[in-house]
């Protein structure tokens, strides 16, 4: 399901501390990723070959994990119409990195956790409408991942 505006709200009302600090919460996100998902470690060359202790205090695991979630804050922001942000995203991770779209999946069920966890306030009409967002947001990735021909 597509998330609507109201949603985009709910979800926004929430975000300041998320927005303040994206190299903090993006940290925790890409630890737990690669914590729950080891395989997903491999994807990045930077990260591929890294014991579990130089993923602490990390600034190349800092910076991509404030990368995503300052994406993300661009991406509520814009209330999901913001097409240029996601298209040089998706152009990256298919051109660059080849990322197969499945990780989408699983990277927005470790964001959706550890935003919960993390961060008060989130009740269950909260909860649903940052699914509801984060599944808008993988399916406007993969629509450009259609187009780039690329993992289908
Ligand atoms: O931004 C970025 O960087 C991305 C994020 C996302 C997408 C889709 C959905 C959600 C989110 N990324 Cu990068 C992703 C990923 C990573 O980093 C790793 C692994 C997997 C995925």
């Amino acid at each position: 399901m597509c998330a609507s505006a109201a949603e985009f709200i709910s979800v926004l009302s929430f975000w300041g501390p998320l927005k303040a600090d994206p190299k903090s919460y993006g940290e925790v996100v890409l630890q737990r990723l690669f914590e729950t998902k080891p395989d997903s470690q491999k994807l990045f060359t930077k990260f591929a070959d890294l014991p579990k202790e130089q993923l602490q205090n990390n600034p190349d695991l800092q910076a991509h994990g404030g990368i995503v979630l300052c994406k993300l804050t661009e991406f509520l922001q814009g209330g999901g119409r913001d097409k240029k942000t996601l298209k040089d995203l998706a152009e990256s991770h298919a051109k660059q990195h080849k990322i197969p779209r499945v990780y989408f999946q699983i990277i927005s069920d470790v964001i959706f956790e550890v935003v919960v966890e993390k961060i008060e306030g989130f009740g269950t009409d909260a909860q649903t409408a940052l699914k509801n967002v984060l599944k808008t947001f993988q399916t406007q990735m993969g629509e450009f991942y259609d187009e780039l021909g690329f993992d289908d």
